[in-house]
């Protein structure tokens, strides 16, 4: 395939989630029980025997998908991720290539199947998230000097020459995820490092499989990709597997996502509300919703979207202070909406005091700062048609500074509270 052919059917197969711009990453299996982050058993080198306590322990009696999808839906969010299987190989699903699953727990249930059943009752698009590492599986390498401090553990210790079937049981499982489960919306494979990356993972073959089941599916950029490195996707010359999306991890990236020609490439920034995926009970470090909405808009003013993560506890309920984060990010999603949902980057540079978003002629002005006076729009001397307060509709003054002549390129507004507001611009006069 060429790169010009790829980019193509990326652009089609990303246009819903380049509209959407808002999902909900969920993270939850078995490490809710110790509750100490998805990566206690690596941390803490935790042996399977150990382990197995909280596989006999889990039984998520409050596990109520339908509540989550409510509240990710009442925060404006337009898609949902969850963690089907993490590193620690644990399946939410009833796969028929292990017996490490929840309905061989006491949950007795395909918490996979009822996440589906329950986001898409609600109008959210659907994901999956499947840990390529898997700490488990009697083949899989459980090394690497960087990732997997365990090397010196023998619970760890693996038969060489079995990774391939390591790959059958992976390339298994994703089949099942394809085929049993209806239609998806995205796939969130994690994650590449040192060796493990792209054809090491039979890449292109597991490609080919999803692009024959599931030919709309959007795939992140993580099967040659971790964390930290871009992968293929940011190349001139991307792999088969190169993916639809980057997905820059705890961060924003200062300039958005660009391949080396340039071209802008999809990208969706995955964050904790708290300092962990996992649920952590210690953890209370939350992240408040003003914080979050305007991380939101600065993923949009720089062309992408926001993957926010909340991470179940053992009885399988959302923690409470995500709970409220996520209601008054709604509250502000209801009334604001249209500045996130089909916009992106305007072709203005950033405002001294906020952030734009634009959406055809219509670009929105975010203040984060308070203002003492008439508040500066660079450049738009002449050019707007009419500003309104996006939260009620109000009108907004545009007005002329004492001294204009010093600004003669520049509009300016009234307003000295940080709102939000929207201005036509010339193009849909
Ligand atoms: C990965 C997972 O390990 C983590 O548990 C979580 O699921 C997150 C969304 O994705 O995190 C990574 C992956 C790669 C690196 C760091 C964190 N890396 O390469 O440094």
């Amino acid at each position: 395939m060429t790169t010009q052919s790829y980019i193509e059917q990326r652009t089609e197969r990303t246009r819903w989630f380049l509209h959407d711009r808002f999902g909900m990453f969920i993270h939850w299996g078995l490490y809710a029980i110790p509750a100490r982050g998805e990566w206690v058993r690596n941390a803490e080198r935790i042996s399977n025997e150990d382990y197995q306590a909280y596989f006999d322990g889990f039984n998520p009696d409050r596990y109520d998908p339908k509540s989550w999808a409510k509240a990710a839906k009442a925060a404006g969010m337009k898609y949902a991720v969850l963690t089907a299987k993490h590193h620690d190989g644990f399946c939410l699903f009833d796969s028929a290539l292990t017996e490490y699953k929840s309905t061989r727990t006491k949950a007795g249930r395909d918490l996979v199947r009822e996440f589906l059943d329950a986001f898409r009752a609600e109008g959210l698009k659907v994901g999956l998230y499947y840990s390529l590492l898997d700490w488990h599986h009697p083949d899989y390498p459980a090394y690497g000097d960087r990732i997997h401090p365990m090397r010196d553990n023998e619970a760890y210790k693996r038969e060489p020459g079995g990774f391939d079937r390591y790959l059958d049981y992976m390339h298994g499982q994703v089949r099942e995820l394809l085929t049993n489960y209806g239609k998806l919306d995205i796939m969130w494979f994690d994650f590449s490092y040192g060796e493990l990356r792209g054809e090491a993972w039979r890449a292109s073959e597991l490609m080919e499989t999803i692009r024959a089941v599931q030919p709309h599916l959007i795939v992140d950029n993580r099967l040659d990709a971790s964390g930290e490195e871009g992968g293929s996707i940011y190349s001139d010359n991307p792999t088969p597997y190169a993916g639809d999306f980057a997905s820059p991890e705890q961060i924003i990236p200062p300039r958005g996502v660009t391949d080396q020609a340039g071209r802008s490439i999809p990208w969706e920034a995955c964050i904790t509300l708290n300092n962990n995926w996992g649920y952590s009970a210690a953890d209370q470090v939350y992240k408040s919703a003003k914080t979050v909405i305007r991380k939101l808009v600065e993923c949009v003013s720089k062309n992408g979207n926001l993957l926010l993560n909340v991470g179940p506890d053992a009885k399988g309920e959302i923690p409470q202070p995500s709970l409220d984060v996520l209601e008054e990010v709604g509250r502000w999603m209801r009334r604001n909406g249209d500045s996130i949902y089909g916009c992106g980057p305007a072709d203005l540079p950033k405002p001294e005091w906020g952030r734009y978003t634009q959406s055809g002629g219509k670009l929105y002005a975010h203040l984060f700062e308070e203002s003492i006076g008439p508040v500066n729009l660079a450049g738009l001397a002449g050019r707007i048609k009419q500003a309104r307060l996006l939260a009620d509709g109000s009108e907004v003054f545009v007005t002329r500074p004492w001294n204009a002549a010093l600004y003669e390129q520049d509009a300016f507004f009234n307003f000295a509270r940080p709102e939000h507001f929207t201005y036509p611009l010339p193009d849909e006069r």
